[in-house]
Formats: structure tokens, sequence, C-alpha cells
């Protein structure tokens, strides 16, 4: 254990008026500064409904104090937390009264930090509790809860046991020159091609978690007054974008985050796609252009009560190889009549009424790339992915150098190169500059 001399507090619960705030405390201070705020003795893992009290015996507040001994914590060391009512004030002073006693606060992702040092989680589990704290859709959760739990580290581990076993049949060839140095070679082909396939199996899952890691870009283009901006304060449920009779409203990229039947998506209102001579117009329509390129999923809306027109092939020419594109025929309130029939590609709707908007949102969700079943998606971060493609590189390379008839030490050293891979991606031996990188996109007090 690193052994830590320093305590660190802070607030856990979110800044702004709660019914309960929290604060949490962690390392050697932990015991000393609970008697000190109690006035009592700390019983390890018993709520206690206690007044907290500053260094001149006044009360800051009464609530429950809770006490974890080393290594029985989150963190792994001596822990306290106070619960008390959820004023930024009371909050405030308690924490005050706590830095006083010895603790100093806490940085952001401090307490995962100290957990992950002392081994109580790897990084991979690390980087999950900051995922299911900024999860903003079911199927994000439960997958980060399924990271944290360990579920993608034990397969990590499982693969490096197994990648070890293989360079310990290739090495032991090495210390025994004067027998047939190839007698481990088929088992260690053997065991090297599993660990293919099942890496292989890996990344599927990681590749298709990875929209859990960014949200899919849903982009909304069309005309002028086609009502873009009344389609997405309808989806989104909020006021986005401004929504006006006048032709040319919005000129700037209006981004929302949304849920759509328990998916999160990044919504997009656009300028639309035009030629225009006026210069605001045109920084608009290039912003248009560029959200186009990226998007996952694009509606190119239509005024229904017009003629159709040539959109669909002018939004073709910009976006990526597999963006998927429904047209979606607005206004039909307009229409006076409501017999539409709804295809694959395309779905009639008002935006003003609601009409059509359950279709709408059903062929979104059925475009987003995501495996119905949670079992099958790791919430992979692109670092993840990365890890595994090079270990992938590698246990490829370790295949020919066999097939090669490369010499053992060769063999051996693709292999090396894969254990260290495994490491990376667990933490075990990860630059302080990832480290870093991990916790400091935590909140503080996490
Ligand atoms: N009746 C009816 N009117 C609609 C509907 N959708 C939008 N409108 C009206 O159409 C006009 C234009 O709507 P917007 O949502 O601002 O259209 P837009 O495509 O964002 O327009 P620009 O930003 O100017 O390109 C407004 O007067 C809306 O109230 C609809 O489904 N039915
Ligand atoms: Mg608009």
């Amino acid at each position: 254990m690193p052994g830590y001399t320093d305590t660190i507090a802070a607030i856990a619960t979110p800044p702004g008026r709660g019914g309960l705030g929290i604060i949490r405390v962690s390392g050697m201070q932990s015991m000393a500064i609970f008697k000190a705020l109690t006035g009592s003795q700390p019983a390890p893992r018993v709520a206690k409904f206690v007044a907290f009290k500053s260094s001149d015996q006044k009360i800051i507040d009464k609530g429950i104090a809770l006490y974890f001994k080393a290594p029985a914590s989150y963190t792994g060391e001596d822990t306290m937390e106070c619960q008390v009512h959820g004023s930024r004030v009371v909050l405030g002073m308690l924490l005050d009264e706590i830095i006083s006693l010895g603790a100093r606060l806490a940085l952001p992702g401090e307490f995962t930090e100290r957990a992950f040092l002392n081994n109580k989680i790897d990084l991979v589990q690390a980087e999950a509790v900051a995922d299911l704290i900024d999860s903003n859709s079911k199927k994000a959760a439960r997958s980060a809860m399924q990271s944290l739990v360990g579920t993608f580290s034990s397969s990590i581990q499982y693969l490096r046991d197994r990648v070890f076993n293989a360079k310990v049949l290739l090495e032991a060839a090495l210390d025994f020159p004067e027998e047939d140095t190839t007698i481990n070679t088929p088992p260690a082909k053997k065991e090297i091609q599993e660990c293919v396939d099942f890496l292989n199996a890996l990344l599927i899952k990681a590749e298709a978690g990875r929209v859990l890691d960014q949200n899919p870009m849903v982009v909304i283009v069309g005309r002028p007054n086609v009502g873009k901006s009344s389609l997405i304060n309808n989806l989104s449920g909020v006021d986005a974008a401004i929504v006006s009779a006048t032709p040319g409203t919005t000129r700037d990229l209006i981004k929302e985050k949304v849920l759509l039947s328990g998916y999160a998506v990044t919504l997009f209102d656009t300028a639309g796609i035009r030629e225009t001579e006026d210069e605001l117009e045109r920084v608009g329509v290039d912003l248009a252009h560029k959200a186009l390129a990226r998007a996952d999923i694009v509606l190119c809306v239509h005024d229904n009560t017009l003629g159709t027109d040539n959109m669909r092939g002018a939004v073709r020419d910009h976006v990526a190889p597999g963006a998927k594109i429904i047209t979606v025929r607005n206004k039909i309130d307009l229409c006076g009549k409501n017999d539409f029939v709804n295809t694959e590609n395309e779905v009639f709707i008002s935006a003003k009424t609601g009409a059509g908007m359950d279709t709408l949102v059903g062929m979104i969700c059925n475009n987003l790339d995501v495996d119905e079943n949670e079992e099958d998606l790791i919430f992979s971060r692109q670092r993840h992915r990365d890890a595994l493609r090079r270990i992938n590189n590698d246990l490829q390379q370790a295949l020919s150098d066999i097939d090669d008839g490369a010499g053992l030490e060769i063999q051996a050293e693709s292999l090396r190169r894969c254990l260290l891979g495994f490491d990376e991606l667990t933490g075990r031996t990860t630059s302080d500059d990832v480290l870093g990188a991990v916790f400091s996109q935590f909140c503080i007090g996490k």
C-alpha cells in the first residue's frame, strides 16, 4: 500500500439545495476527526446519529456519522462520512471544521485514485466509476456497472493468463536447447489462436459499447421554414431553438442531449443546407455541413404541404458512408388528411401537434447501432479499444513468427509486448500521464 500520510476531505453531493449532503473523509486522521467532530468513539460500519460540533462546541448540524476501518473501505484507508442537511452553508462550515482538524481538500477523483493505488480496483474499474456517474441512459449505466463489478477486467485477466501460459511454453523450450526446441510450439500456437478468438469477441463487444461512450449524433437538416427547430424542440421537450415563421431563423448549430426511449443521443438543429449570398447564413450552412459529416442519423425534414425536392440527394453528398438518412415529412396537420403511409426511410409527422412523433422516435432508435443484449456490450473508451487492437496485432505477429519459423526469442517477444499491453490497460504499469488524464475527469468528492 502506498500509505498516504495526508487525509483528504470533500463534499460528495452535487452543489445546490438538497435533502441530504454528504462529506467524505479518507486517510489516517479519519478516526481523530470523527472523535473531535462528534465527541464520541466511532464503531466501524455503524451509523451513528450525532451532533457535529465545531471546536468551540457550537452545533453545526445533526446527522449521521459513519466510520470505515482500513482496508474495508472504498479507498482502502480509514474513512468517515458525515450525512447532514443538504445546505451549502452547513456543508461548507462542516468542511472548514474538518480542514481545520488536519484534512486537506481532495482533488477531483482522488478518493477513487486512492482506491486504485490501494489495489481495491483496477484502472478499468476506476474509469467505470466515472462512466457510471456520467451515464445518461439506463443502458450506459448498466454496462458501466458491469465494468465496475469487474466483468471486463476479468476477461482481460483471463486473456493475460492465457498469453502468459503461451509465453511460458515457448520460453521453457529456450531453457533446454539440447532438446527439440519446437516441442512446445503446437500447444503454444493453439493457446495464442484461442486468445485471438477470445480477443476478437471482446473487441466486438467493446466496439458495440462505443455508442455508450460517445452519444450518436442525430442531425436535423432541411430547407428554411420546414420545421427543423420545431422538431428539435418537440424531441427534446425544451425550447432549445427559436421557432418562427420567418425563413432562415436558425443560423447557429443548436445542440441538445436527449434520451429517446432510454437511448442517449445528441440532437443538432442546423441552418439547413442551401445556397446563400448572406455571409452570416453561409457560416451557418458551413456548420451544418460539418455536422452532417459526423452524423450517425440525418433527419431530412420537408414541408409536406409543398412539393418534393432533391434534399435527400444533397444530403447524401455530405454524410459519411453508413449514416442513416430518414426523410421526415412535417406539417401533416395542414394537409387535410391522415392516411399517410410511413416506409422504412420516410415518416409523416407534425412537429406542432406531435402526430407521428412516436414512429419517428422508434425509427431513430432502430437505427442506432446498439446491440439489444446488454450483456453483449462493454462500455469501452477509446483507450480500451486502442489497447485491445494493439494486443491483437501483437498476437497476430506471434502467430506469423511461429508460422515463419522465427527464433523462439522473437516469438516470445511479441507475447511479452502483449503482456505489457494488458498491464497498461488495467493500470498495472500505466504512466502517470494516463493516470492523471483518467482521474482529472472525475468530479470532486469521488
Ligand atoms: N402547422 C404546423 N406548423 C408548423 C409545424 N412545424 C413547424 N411549423 C411552423 O413553421 C414555421 C417554421 O418553423 P421552424 O421550426 O422555425 O422551422 P425551421 O425549419 O427551423 O426554420 P428556419 O430555422 O428558419 O430554417 C413556424 O411558424 C412553425 O410554427 C407543423 O408541424 N405544423
Ligand atoms: Mg430553425
